[in-house]
């Protein structure tokens, strides 16, 4: 009978799934579950009423408009931080002042991703959300089902509300990386970016390509055969109603243990395929835990230790000399590869000559480094040794090592220069810049469609963007046409943008976006740059000496004179005196949502900055206007509930004063 073998199929096929994806060990092989779960597909299609929500067929579903707000039933809480062993020891000294010696401990490794609650009723799948603040998270069941390592029907009839932590395995992250630059889309900064980023897809056909998995922390059980009294019984419980918990979790006697825990995964943890950033203790006893309480934020009965900011020492193989857009040379130290907070780090930075005479760091030292935030590592001094002193001492190489020209130094200037215009590696970092927000902010052009285009000699400055046509960005691999008209339109949109970005772009020494800005404030249109003389220049506040003669000389060479007259040629319109600081939206807070026909959300915000009003990017009581384009998002639902004016894109140039 069909039903029968519906049935067995959903129960054959949850159990695969299961010892796949949430106990990591496959049971058949991919060829034979794919036979069942195509035989699945094909009884369901003959019998859609038999379709059920749980069904493994189920998972994928369709594209949502956007994220509806929504209350949890529980409190997600946040967690206090200790960054010592004497500071866990103090910790645990107030608990074990209330209930005594040895109390247990739970230690479990902190996973960097990002916090969700699930919610099951009669042991499936109801509806997850995002922590949010704790209090409120944005409902997103739809991808969540996508996530393998998520049941939709638990081995038992219960009903529960788990909490857990989506990540994404570091190799996931660098492969989806990967495809980010060759697709020429911005790289994620770390897997816990990449998993968020994943899960915020309105489409979750997306989501379900992004190979995200899930850690179960917290176990809430609301109705079920068995009613914990520990938190690791709890989470051995959950394990067996079909959630995934971290292998590596453990129970202590007491604080020493949790300690010892610690210092084992501090450096093991790095040979994980997933992010960590410290250890959570919890006390074991729930009885405890109720009798502890919370602060306003965070649970008494539990703490997360970090792990120091990591330094680690390797050898020093070389130094490489960097070329940047204006022909500085900046040292980067070549490394010995090592696993520095969870990433393969195999260079660091050196700043400039007079940090490497500083630290007078010689090739073959062992040397120093560490990683701060997300920035790369740096140098931080030579670790003592017996060989330091016979190892030559670093001489600065007299030649670029792209153009093979001397490099010079310039007065006033701590580093050292490449001053050859033509030099490829000048010219590369110049392509890269004209590209950057902080530049004309193409984003759909990244580093690697740069390289691809200058290989093939299609650009060799930034004024061969706008003679790309769309037919040259095919001839490059991997791209399609969809993507290869994204370029090109990005490319012909920058040229409306505004002259302070075209003055950025330029990278003239010393010349970055603050300089910028202030330059056109005082100098509003081209013309002006080449007429202006050093002492104006000088004058303007924030302009010394040597920029105005950077700037000035910049514009009277005869080789940039004839590019920008190319550029205007090639349709940048640097007459219009940009629209002048009027007053019209002065004082008052707009917030953009959805997509507007007439002008992107940068050029809209430039035209509200250009007239006095300033802009937001999240609503709240003190926004004046929501603009609503369209598929406007939440944004909208929130102005909505507050009351705030929505104006449509007509309304808002009616007001702003533009046709
Ligand atoms: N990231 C984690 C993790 C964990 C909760 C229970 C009460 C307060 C924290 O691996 N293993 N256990 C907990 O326990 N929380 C975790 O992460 C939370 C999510 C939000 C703040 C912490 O990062």
């Amino acid at each position: 009978m069909v039903q029968t073998r519906i049935d067995f199929l959903r129960e054959e096929l949850n159990k695969y799934s299961y010892n796949y994806y949430v106990l990591d060990n496959p049971l058949i092989s991919d060829f034979e579950y794919d036979k069942l779960y195509k035989e699945l597909e094909e009884l369901e299609r003959q019998n859609p009423l038999l379709i059920t929500p749980d069904s493994p067929t189920q998972r994928v579903g369709g594209i949502s408009t956007g994220f509806q707000e929504v209350k949890h039933k529980y409190r997600l809480y946040s967690l206090d931080n200790t960054y010592s062993y004497d500071e866990l020891r103090k910790w645990y000294e107030k608990i074990t002042n209330e209930f005594g010696d040895n109390v247990e401990l739970v230690c479990e490794l902190k996973i960097d991703g990002l916090a969700i609650a699930l919610a099951y009723k009669n042991g499936s799948f109801i509806h997850g959300a995002t922590r949010g603040n704790g209090i409120i998270g944005e409902e997103i069941t739809q991808n969540l089902r996508t996530i393998k390592a998520i049941p939709l029907k638990l081995f038992e009839d219960a009903d529960v509300e788990v909490r857990g932590e989506i990540y994404m395995p570091k190799t996931s992250f660098e492969k989806l990386n990967e495809e980010n630059l060759m697709r020429g889309e911005k790289p994620f900064a770390n897997p816990r970016n990449a998993a968020a980023g994943s899960l915020r897809q309105l489409d979750s056909s997306i989501t379900a390509k992004r190979d995200l998995s899930m850690f179960t922390y917290t176990p809430i059980i609301e109705r079920a055969k068995k009613q914990p009294k520990t938190h690791w019984d709890g989470i051995q419980y959950v394990k067996e109603l079909g959630f995934k918990v971290n292998p590596n979790i453990r129970l202590v006697n007491n604080i020493e243990g949790a300690i010892e825990y610690c210092k084992e995964w501090e450096t093991k943890r790095f040979d994980l395929d997933y992010a960590t950033d410290g250890v959570v203790i919890k006390v074991n006893n729930i009885a405890y835990q109720n009798e502890l309480g919370f602060t306003s934020r965070a649970p008494k009965w539990a703490t997360a230790f970090k792990f120091p900011p990591e330094e680690i020492s390797t050898t020093l193989k070389d130094i490489e000399l960097g070329i940047g857009k204006t022909g500085a040379v900046t040292p980067v130290a070549v490394l010995e590869p090592v696993n520095l907070a969870g990433s393969v780090v195999s260079r660091a930075s050196l700043h400039n000559f007079d940090e490497i005479r500083r630290l007078d760091v010689r090739i073959g030292d062992r040397v120093l480094i560490k990683k701060a935030a997300e920035i790369i590592p740096k140098v931080i001094k030579v670790c003592d040794s017996s060989e330091h002193d016979n190892l030559p001492i670093y001489q600065i190489q007299g030649n670029c090592p792209s153009c093979g020209e001397p490099i010079r130094e310039v007065e006033g200037e701590v580093n050292l220069y490449c001053l050859n215009p033509k030099c490829p590696a000048i010219l590369r970092a110049k392509l890269e810049y004209w590209v950057s927000k902080e530049a004309m902010d193409i984003d759909s052009v990244g580093p690697s469609v740069i390289e691809k285009l200058y290989n093939l000699g299609l650009v060799k400055a930034p004024i061969d963007f706008y003679k790309l046509s769309v037919e040259d960005f095919l001839k490059l691999d991997l791209v399609k046409e969809k993507s290869a008209n994204n370029m090109y339109n990005a490319i012909q949109e920058s040229k409306k943008k505004p002259l302070s970005k075209f003055i950025t772009a330029l990278s003239i020494r010393n010349v970055g976006k603050e300089t910028a800005e202030l330059l056109v404030n005082e100098l509003p249109t081209l013309e002006d740059f080449k007429e202006v003389n050093i002492e104006r220049l000088a004058e303007i506040d924030g302009i010394g000496e040597k920029i105005a003669r950077n700037i000035y000389d910049f514009f009277h060479n005869e080789h940039n004179l004839e590019m920008l007259e190319e550029f205007k040629t090639l349709g940048f319109d640097f007459s219009s005196t940009p629209t002048q600081k009027t007053d019209e939206l002065s004082g008052k807070t707009f917030v953009l949502t959805g997509t507007l026909q007439s002008m992107t959300r940068d050029e809209a915000s430039d035209i509200i900055k250009s007239k006095g009003g300033k802009t937001s990017s999240s609503v709240s009581k003190k926004t004046s206007f929501v603009i609503a384009g369209e598929n406007a998002g939440s944004k909208l639902d929130k102005a909505l509930t507050l009351g705030v004016t929505i104006l449509n894109e007509d309304e808002f140039k009616k007001m702003a004063g533009i046709e």
